[in-house]
């Protein structure tokens, strides 16, 4: 007899979970192979360790593609989060090769695009400041009286700018609707956290600004399922902002070349030890919520789909040159022809 399922969740969404995880997995992995062949362009950034805290936060939210449902802001390493969002795995790989099919054309990287249909707000790079972006796209469900709220992924190294703590006020005061991830991984770039701030835990920041926050197992897909379904509900009762902190580490360096020199090996090992995914692959197993053969299907899928959707996108044109300044300035003749194009209406767009 197999054993209840966690937090009222049924069997097919703790497969949903897995195949979420393996599929972040696979198409980083992915990722590295077209970066030997020379497909990518830019920096290669990975979650490895980080996955479940991707995974278990977007899964606790409403996830549609008709405009009405929650907003989510990822970053580099919350790729996870963005496929749940439904973001595309081909253009995932677009991105990545800097395609001029992808959603920017060519002219960004990696997971800084926007769908607003799907929820999606890609960062923009410089850190904390997508806090301020989310705090303003918040209020306007309070305005609007829409039963929503926004996720903002950041960095420990992130929550030490003056963008962060602005937007977080802001957030705070607002009572704005929106659930603060602080990926907390030990790490920002070679900097660790000891040399970015004085707590022991992100949480302790969260009481200076009256929200409320808590700290969770980042490596625990269904522990950060439960975290963050907590902080949602808070979030959309009216009690405004919510921090969760993602306890894990960044198993490998800042992106790809950069081999993590300064990182004892040791505490990597250890780390390896609670892979987010081999421990929800055997928690799977020792409660019969699955079977092995169940799971190697899904894991099969996934690598396949990551497969197909890389060769879609080696097979695509590079941008031209002059495609470089569409969508960016505006044809209308004014007095000053640089004028920027107006950003569109998210409601509209
Ligand atoms: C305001 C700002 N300062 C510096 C950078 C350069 N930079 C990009 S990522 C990074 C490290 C970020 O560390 P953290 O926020 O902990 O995220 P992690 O890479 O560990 O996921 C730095 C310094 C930047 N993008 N923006
Ligand atoms: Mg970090």
């Amino acid at each position: 007899m197999a054993d209840d399922f966690p937090s009222g969740l049924d069997r097919d969404q703790l497969l949903e979970l897995y195949g979420a995880l393996r599929l972040t997995r696979a198409a980083e992995e992915r990722l590295e192979i077209l970066q030997k062949q020379g497909h990518v362009t830019g920096g290669l950034y990975r979650s490895l360790g980080q996955e479940a805290g991707a995974v278990g936060a977007a899964f606790a939210l409403q996830r549609r593609s008709d405009g009405t449902g929650d907003f989510l802001t990822p970053t580099v390493r919350a790729a996870g989060a963005l496929f749940l969002f439904g973001g595309e795995l081909v253009d995932f790989f677009r991105q990545y090769m800097a395609r001029a099919t992808g959603p920017t054309k060519g002219r960004e990287a990696n997971v800084h695009w926007v769908d607003y249909q799907k929820g999606l707000v890609g960062p923009v790079s410089p850190l904390g400041t997508m806090l301020e972006v989310m705090a303003g796209i918040t209020l306007s469900f309070n305005l609007r009286s829409e039963d929503r709220v926004g996720m903002v992924f950041y960095g420990d190294g992130a929550s030490s700018t003056g963008a962060w703590h602005e937007g977080l006020n802001f957030a705070a005061v607002q009572r704005c609707p929106l659930i603060l991830m602080v990926e907390a991984n030990q790490w920002a770039f070679s900097s660790p956290t000891a040399k970015n701030t004085r707590v022991k835990s992100f949480t302790e920041k969260a009481p200076g600004y009256g929200i409320g926050a808590e700290s969770v197992d980042g490596t625990d897909v269904v522990a950060v399922y439960e975290a963050v379904s907590r902080a949602a509900a808070k979030a959309r009762s009216g009690e405004g902002a919510q921090m969760v902190e993602l306890r894990y580490f960044r198993r490998l360096g800042h992106a790809q070349h950069d081999a993590q020199e300064y990182v004892d090996p040791a505490v990597i090992a250890e780390w390896e030890a609670r892979d987010p995914i081999d421990l929800f692959h055997a928690r799977l197993l020792d409660h019969e919520w699955a079977t092995e053969a169940e799971l190697r299907s899904i894991r099969d899928d996934v690598e396949e789909r990551c497969k197909a959707a890389a060769e879609i996108a080696i097979g695509e044109p590079d941008p031209e040159g002059p495609d470089a300044v569409d969508d960016v300035y505006t044809d209308v003749v004014t007095p000053h022809p640089w004028t920027r194009a107006a950003t569109p209406d998210p409601h509209t767009a």
